[in-house]
């Protein structure tokens, strides 16, 4: 497979667990990390250690410029129009906290926030906590049998929506939705579009002009780049409207004894010291997937996808839609009876990494009847191989169970 060259780049796949090879299916919760983006953590604490935007000293400029061109990085891989839209935080969720209550000033009591039944916990809890918070309405948008959300539903709620939050890649059922109609509804309605890009930006390409989104949060740690950083885009005329959540350090102009004035565009949302070497690590692993090509992944991601949909969806309750062109790289699935993590144990003692629980997304559990499922994710490192030896894995647990 053409991906196979990379794998020599991630040092930690060549671990074994429990005496076997490591065979790492929990991308999606976190990604591992190739040697590039580590050599650029390392090279910066060696050699160029050194707060940014505060000294004149040399470290501090060749900080500040590594930092700042880690902005660029950022912008130029999700097309926003200008690194002035681009905020570093710390993760996805975050990032989505700070697009919920820096919109806090625009919501009135019983205005609509929409968003879906298939959410993680980061796009659900922070808008349900802006609607207590405001006493606004949250309402939301259903799927199907087969995972994909209910358009028609969608149609009819977007109407009177101010605020439309949505996943693009749910981490569960896998389904990638239709950001382009949504956002073109959306935005006939006069709705503020809020993309949740957690499992879509480290998988595909994600132009947020082509998609004409107002706001998009993502996270280093599962696209290839360090954990404790992330991204928040949002449009330049929404960011100078909205507000900081967090006070202090540098993210001002002026202060005065009882008063304070924000500093200009990105920074006056990025408080305290940011995680300078976390977006320079960031900047590496959008180098690395910019050299494979976003697309080259995504394809991969379909091809394993549609290998295990087929071959896992034999023996296992496999969940969301059944055409892996419309999935994300990952398979939520219950096995019989058997508790997913009872499946995650006997997995891990084969060496291979699955997650199970209900993965920050209980409503969505509800909503399928079950309290919990096993999950096998993917990413460019992964092979059919590898999904061969889930496979025989999960055989084994249902010979112990049965
Ligand atoms: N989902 C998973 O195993 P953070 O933790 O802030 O980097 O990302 C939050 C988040 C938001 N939205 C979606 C769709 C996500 O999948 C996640 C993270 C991980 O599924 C950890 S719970």
């Amino acid at each position: 497979m053409s991906m196979q060259k990379y794998i020599k780049d991630f040092p930690i796949l060549k671990r074994k667990v429990n005496g076997k090879k490591l065979v790492y299916l929990d991308s999606a919760a976190t990604s591992q990390k190739p040697i590039q983006v580590i050599k650029a953590i390392t090279d910066f604490y060696m050699n160029h250690n050194a707060n940014i935007h505060r000294a004149l000293h040399t470290l501090s400029e060749e900080a500040t410029i590594a930092y700042e061109q880690a902005r660029e990085k950022v912008a130029a891989f999700i097309n926003a129009e200008s690194t002035e839209e681009i905020i570093f935080v710390r993760n996805t969720t975050e990032a989505l906290n700070f697009a919920s209550f820096g919109l806090r000033d625009m919501i009135k009591k019983d205005d609509k926030i929409l968003t879906t039944t298939m959410e993680h916990h980061s796009n659900l809890i922070p808008w349900q906590q802006l609607a207590k918070m405001k006493k606004a309405k949250l309402d939301f948008v259903d799927f199907d049998k087969n995972g994909y959300l209910d358009m028609k539903m969608f149609d009819k709620k977007v109407n009177d929506a101010k605020i439309v939050a949505v996943t693009q890649a749910s981490n569960v059922l896998g389904t990638i939705n239709p950001i382009k109609k949504i956002a073109e509804k959306a935005k006939q309605s006069g709705s503020i579009i809020v993309v949740d890009g957690a499992q879509s930006v480290p998988h595909m390409t994600v132009d947020v002009q082509e998609l004409q989104i107002d706001m998009l949060g993502f996270s280093g740690h599962k696209m290839l780049g360090p954990t404790g950083i992330g991204v928040l885009y949002a449009r330049k005329e929404l960011l100078e409207k909205m507000q900081p959540v967090l006070f202090g350090s540098d993210m001002i102009k002026y202060v005065s004894l009882s008063d304070a004035e924000w500093n200009d565009l990105p920074y006056k949302f990025e408080y305290g010291t940011s995680h300078i070497a976390g977006a320079i690590g960031l900047g590496a692993a959008i180098d690395y997937l910019t050299q494979i090509r976003m697309k080259e992944i995504r394809k991969h991601d379909i091809e394993l996808t549609r290998y295990a949909l087929k071959k896992v969806g034999k023996i296992a309750t496999i969940y969301g839609p059944k055409k892996a062109e419309d999935r994300s790289g990952l398979i939520a699935f219950n096995l019989a009876n058997i508790h997913p993590h009872d499946i995650a144990a006997i997995l891990n003692q084969d060496g291979i990494a699955i997650r199970s629980g209900h993965h920050c997304a209980m409503p969505l559990h509800e909503r399928l009847k079950i309290s919990a499922s096993a999950r096998a994710s993917f990413y460019l490192y992964n092979t059919k191989k590898e999904i061969d030896l889930l496979l025989k894995s999960l055989q084994r647990v249902k010979e112990i169970f049965s």
